[in-house]
């Protein structure tokens, strides 16, 4: 199987697994039921998840106690993008070429619709339990919960909704993008060695492999909105547009490129310390 095909397999399977922790819409409530799930089902790489279960598998997990973690990552990461697009932030009307859920259902919908899968993602993970009740799991919970919050990718948007009054400075724009991308991509990673029961030391390079493809992600996120169209992008906003910091404003695109070269072969070498 390629590359490609295999990639589109594994998507396959995530996305089927999602959908087994979507809710049904009925009730009273049935409205922000669906812009949930229209939330959810939108499309998207599903990465976070991929990436934790190849790490599972990766370091020898087998079971399920993984899943209900990859579905509570999804829901995480989709109510960010959700509340991400609102008016009172990036006032996205269009991403990965759908329309976003507060344009789709309205902005007090979007809010409730993001707020939901942040509440569904903690009774998902915590459903783990219901598998295996041992310090890893809490421990797992732990570091979802922690990575996703103030001192994570919370944190970080919390630094990129500010006023920019002068440029960032190089560490700063990559102590933000560590909190609010990096934070995620590196807790999926950690999460599915922790399940695996992995030791330490391959964890520890687990979650440097996955800093560096995380801070490659961002760079390349920063020169596609230069490079490409919205329409080939599937989303409106622009940073260069909003006057915002980013890797091409700081260094341009050869040097950025170069970044991301370098940030890979960073990656590949980390992970290869996970099987020494
Ligand atoms: C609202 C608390 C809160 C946080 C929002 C991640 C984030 C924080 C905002 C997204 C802004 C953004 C476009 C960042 C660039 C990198 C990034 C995280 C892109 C979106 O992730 P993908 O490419 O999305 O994995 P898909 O569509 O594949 O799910």
């Amino acid at each position: 199987m390629s590359f490609k095909e295999e990639l589109r397999t594994k998507t396959e399977e995530i996305e089927k697994l999602l959908t087994t922790y979507l809710p049904q819409e009925t009730g009273f409530q049935k409205t922000v039921l669906e812009a949930v799930n229209y939330s959810v089902l939108a499309g998207g790489k599903r990465l976070r998840p991929l990436l934790m279960k190849e790490t599972y598998q990766m370091f020898g997990g087998e079971g399920k106690v993984v899943e209900p973690f990859m579905a509570a990552m999804e829901m995480i990461h989709t109510y960010s993008l959700v509340h991400d697009d609102l008016p009172a932030m990036d006032n996205d009307e269009y991403r990965r070429g759908k329309k976003t859920t507060h344009a789709v259902y309205g902005e007090a919908m979007g809010i409730l619709a993001g707020d939901a899968l942040l509440n569904l993602a903690f009774e998902t993970a915590a459903g783990a339990f219901d598998m295996e009740t041992s310090p890893r799991t809490a421990k797992a919970l732990q570091i979802l919960s922690g990575k996703a919050g103030i001192y994570g990718m919370i944190g970080g948007q919390v630094i990129d909704t500010m006023p920019e009054e002068v440029p960032m400075t190089p560490e700063e724009l990559e102590a933000m993008h560590g909190m609010k991308t990096g934070a995620l991509i590196r807790a999926s990673a950690v999460l599915g060695c922790l399940a695996a029961c992995a030791p330490r030391d391959v964890i520890l390079q687990a979650d440097l492999y996955a800093a560096k493809i995380g801070l490659a992600f961002q760079i390349v996120d920063d020169i596609l909105d230069v490079t490409e169209t919205s329409e080939e992008l599937g989303k409106s906003a622009s940073d260069a547009e909003n006057h915002k910091t980013t890797y091409i404003t700081l260094y341009g695109v050869e040097k950025a490129r170069e970044m991301v070269r370098r940030l890979v072969l960073e990656a590949d070498l980390a992970v290869k310390g996970t099987m020494l």
